[in-house]
């Protein structure tokens, strides 16, 4: 290790006095100001890792639903998958050392994790639109080179084209090339096959409008446009040149306020959508004729999903296990629905996408999806390899063209993350070859009112939960009170949990009407306000 490079780099991007951060949901997130010694060191750790696994790893600068003024951090393992949660510990350590430290602390994660530092490392960056993401990725290259890593800096992409590239590079070019002129190839080519399918039956040409939440994914909406089929007619609003980024817009603000974005005029019964500040996620909505808002989220994403590729499983003859992952947050009425109308196993595990993508991991076809809309759809290698291998031997016409279809899904999905525009792609084809309506997907069931709250906490890790967070264990008579609480609705639940990503209490709410449900967040907010010391004002009522 370079002593004297080390002292010298860690002494331009300084720890903070006091501050200590967590490598959470997804990744660290906080003030952009606070953050250039954790870019540093993420950068650090980052070749380590890559010494470690003897691969190339991602680091993505953003802070992606968060406000613009915030940054964050997030390291891509070799598949594109997140880091591995034994090295999130080793992220913690690093980001929280004193500036003097720093030397000892990476011997001591050397030791631990068995890095042999004489191997090459490799390292992909990437960074979102945000004013402070150009500066901070630099202190990530000060910290791969100060410990002698190679690295490439892809620049502006979105979060998924990293985890893509990422992947590309380790898989020898299986998964693709690891360029973005590779990834929209890939992405346009599965999508114009399935596309022309839906033409040559008469669909009409599809329209949509997308609000880009002002962030990176309007860029490259852009850059990908040549490669659309002309068929498809998108429209981009908040592309960033005029309103700050996740400002009243983008996939968050919409599923949280339920509500249309600022900037996007819609007409009745037209086809939105919201990518958020990094296009890892998307949700859709239309007006109705009464000017009524309709919220397509992530749970009806995977609804649309599971019925699509169930039917084509059966139509090629293959019984491979497929699933559904969800979080808590999934609307009750979506877990109903996939269990007893697609009769399709559904699993809930914690958020964040590690958690899901994990699990999702288990079956031949795991499709995961969280509420807020970041999810995508993994297909085991023995299942790709079986639809494949009929979509070119196969000698029964119908079965061939369904596992053709198939085929071109697997390569339209992004399967190392949540990808709005992978995602998209995926929706538009499946309306398309349905012959779906925005308003038909909408009705395959009707969501429970629900209510998503946030509450400030003088300390929100006083708030510990179990049971795929559907039940806190501390502050002590917190679960009891919401329990009583609940009673008093019908079709009532609730729970609370500590944000990764922000420094708040979520608190979730579903009943029999809107006015319930409203009323139920609030009366657990007050609950978490008064017994895990709340911050400010009181929560005041919807
Ligand atoms: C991140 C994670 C998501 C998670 C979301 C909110 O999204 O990737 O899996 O659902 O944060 O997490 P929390 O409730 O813990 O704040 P994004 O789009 O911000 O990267």
């Amino acid at each position: 290790m370079d002593v004297e490079g080390l002292k010298k780099y860690s002494a331009l991007h300084p720890k903070p006095a006091g501050l200590t951060l967590q490598y959470g949901t997804a990744g660290f997130r906080s003030k952009a100001q606070q953050l250039e010694h954790v870019m540093f060191r993420m950068g650090m750790l980052a070749a380590l890792r890559s010494r470690a696994t003897g691969a190339t790893i991602g680091v993505m600068v953003t802070a992606s639903h968060n406000p613009e003024e915030d940054n964050g951090v997030k390291l891509v393992d070799p598949l594109g998958e997140m880091l591995h949660p034994s090295w999130e510990e080793y992220a913690t350590q690093l980001a929280n050392a004193e500036d003097q430290e720093l030397q000892k602390i990476v011997t001591e994660i050397c030791q631990k994790a068995a890095v042999n530092q004489q191997k090459d490392a490799s390292v992909f960056i990437g960074r979102d639109t945000r004013p402070s993401s150009k500066e901070l990725s630099q202190a990530v290259i000060d910290g791969i080179s100060v410990l002698g890593g190679q690295y490439h800096d892809y620049g502006l992409v979105t979060t998924p084209q990293l985890h893509y590239v990422v992947c590309c590079q380790n898989t020898q070019g299986q998964y693709g090339k690891p360029t973005l002129e590779g990834y929209y190839q890939k992405l346009s080519k599965a999508f114009t096959e399935l596309i022309k399918k839906s033409l040559s039956s008469g669909e009409a040409q599809r329209q949509l409008k997308i609000d880009c939440a002002n962030g990176i994914g309007a860029l490259k909406l852009a850059e990908m446009e040549t490669y659309f089929p002309k068929e498809v007619q998108i429209q981009v609003y908040n592309d960033g040149t005029k309103e700050k980024l996740n400002h009243l817009c983008g996939a968050d603000f919409v599923k949280v306020h339920q509500k249309p974005p600022k900037g996007l005029d819609m007409k009745p019964n037209e086809s939105c959508c919201s990518f958020d500040g990094d296009a890892d996620r998307i949700v859709y909505y239309y007006k109705d004729t009464a000017g009524h808002f309709h919220l397509i989220d992530g749970d009806k994403i995977a609804t649309l999903i599971s019925i699509f590729l169930k039917e084509l499983l059966a139509k090629v003859g293959q019984t491979l296990k497929m699933a559904v992952v969800q979080t808590a947050y999934a609307n009750g009425s979506s877990t109903r629905y996939l269990e007893e109308t697609v009769q399709v196993p559904v699993y809930c595990v914690k958020t964040g996408v590690k958690h899901l993508h994990h699990k999702a991991q288990e079956f031949d076809v795991g499709i995961y999806f969280e509420a807020n809309g970041h999810g995508t759809v993994l297909f085991s290698k023995a299942a790709e390899n079986t639809i494949r291998q009929l979509a070119k031997e196969e000698k029964d016409d119908a079965k061939r063209e369904a596992a053709k279809v198939l085929e071109n899904m697997i390569d339209l999905i992004n399967q190392t993350v949540g990808d709005a525009i992978s995602d998209m792609l995926v929706i538009e084809a499946i309306l398309a070859l349905k012959g779906l309506t925005l308003q038909q997907w909408d009705a395959l069931y009707t969501d429970f009112p629900s209510r998503l709250l946030k509450v400030q906490v003088a300390d929100r890790q006083v708030i510990d939960t179990t049971d795929a967070e559907r039940r806190a264990v501390t502050p002590p008579g917190l679960q009891e009170k919401i329990d009583a609480l609940v009673k008093k609705y019908k079709l009532s639940r609730a729970f609370v949990r500590p944000s990764g990503t922000e420094d708040v209490v979520r608190v979730y709410a579903e009943a029999d009407t809107q006015e319930n449900a409203d009323a139920l967040a609030h009366e657990v907010s007050l609950a978490v306000y008064h017994l895990a010391g709340g911050k400010g004002a009181p929560p005041q009522p919807i």
